[in-house]
């Protein structure tokens, strides 16, 4: 029998995956790439002879080591896993995985808990940002347990808030990436968007659907996943991400009116299946977007007004709510939101 490797699984926000220290996994990008595929059973749509749950949600790796850098605790690397390709890639940031990586850093000793709370600040290297998530440490030991309850997870778990400074642009170069606050693509009106995710924003009743099927109804919709397809790939070269054909971003986000009182509803591919939720940055993209004038969102939305706004993004399963702060020209300068995290299996893994 082959070694183990050491890892933890944990859930992270509506998301499921293996947790690694950096220096667990070979320092060659192809050699750590062929162990991850190997360990999440990739590629095959079921993931049967690996851990993987033959979803995008729960084929996740978060790759954490401590930060040289100053006022950083630790440096996070997402990696996502295709689930029926061969692909790893770090092309996006994945902020429901990030609310396991507090609580996996304090648990492997890189990070020294406080009594009651521990914050601690996370680099994240795929693009470049500082995100702060607390973590709940009563005696000094983190602890899962708790009331928080976040839309997709039943139950309730201890709380991590996390907030994100500076995530305009993060893989794009620029929020609006194109200049333009709406664009024509493939005979639609779309606005490209990056503020910690890169989205491509689409009126729901543009690519002929209502706006609240649930994702089996949009996943067996052969029609708009092509279209969407297709706006995605052309959409990819004019966001500054290249050719994104073996890649997971730009997310695709089509809204409509608030269904229950929240801001926006949304429904989002990932970019080939439909998001049982909505991702954390995808959410602050939304939320984002929906304040910009002339996009496809602005109107639709329920925006509040002031300089925190709360913003309820609606989910096919719920919502996510964002708090954004705006700076003196309306722009999200800050966004904080609420997770949870729970730590599954701690030990090894075989290859
Ligand atoms: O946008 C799914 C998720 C995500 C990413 C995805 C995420 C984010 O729900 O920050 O969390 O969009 O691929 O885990």
């Amino acid at each position: 029998m082959t070694s183990g490797l050491r890892c933890m699984w944990m859930r992270g926000g509506t998301s499921k995956g293996g947790y690694f220290l950096a220096d667990d996994l070979p320092a060659d990008t192809a050699d750590r790439d062929a162990v991850l595929l190997r360990v999440l059973g990739s590629p095959d749509i079921r993931q049967i002879d690996g851990m993987g749950g033959a979803d995008p949600l729960t084929s996740k790796v978060a790759l954490v080591k401590k930060s040289e850098r100053n006022g950083v605790d630790v440096d996070y690397l997402f990696l996502q896993v295709f689930v029926d390709r061969p692909i790893v890639t770090d092309a996006q940031n994945c902020g429901n995985i990030l609310a396991g990586v507090g609580p996996f850093a304090i648990e492997r000793g890189l990070v020294a808990a406080q009594d009651i709370e521990t914050p601690v600040a996370i680099y994240m290297e795929n693009t470049g940002q500082v995100a702060v998530a607390r973590v709940t440490t009563p005696g000094g030991t983190v602890s899962y347990a708790g009331e928080a309850k976040i839309d997709g997870v039943p139950g309730g778990s201890a709380a991590v808030p996390i907030t994100f400074k500076d995530t305009a642009g993060s893989s794009c170069g620029a929020l609006l990436p194109t200049g333009n606050v709406a664009d024509m693509i493939e005979g639609v009106t779309v606005t490209m968007i990056d503020n910690g995710m890169p989205c491509v924003v689409i009126r729901a009743k543009d690519m002929g659907i209502v706006g609240d099927e649930m994702p089996e109804a949009l996943d067996a919709n052969g029609t708009v996943r092509e279209r969407l397809e297709a706006i995605r790939l052309a959409s990819g070269p004019l966001m500054n991400l290249g050719d994104v054909s073996e890649k997971s971003v730009p997310k695709m986000t089509m809204v409509s009116a608030a269904r229950s009182g929240g801001a926006i509803a949304t429904r989002t591919f990932i970019p080939h299946r439909c998001h049982k939720t909505i991702g954390v940055l995808g959410a602050v993209s939304i939320a984002t977007v929906c304040l910009i004038k002339g996009t496809p969102a602005h109107d639709l939305a329920n925006r509040g007004i002031g300089t925190k706004r709360s913003l309820s993004i609606e989910h096919p399963t719920g919502e996510m709510t964002v708090v954004a702060t705006l700076d003196e020209e309306g722009a999200v300068c800050e966004a904080a939101i609420l997770r949870t995290a729970r730590k599954l299996m701690d030990g090894e893994v075989f290859l």
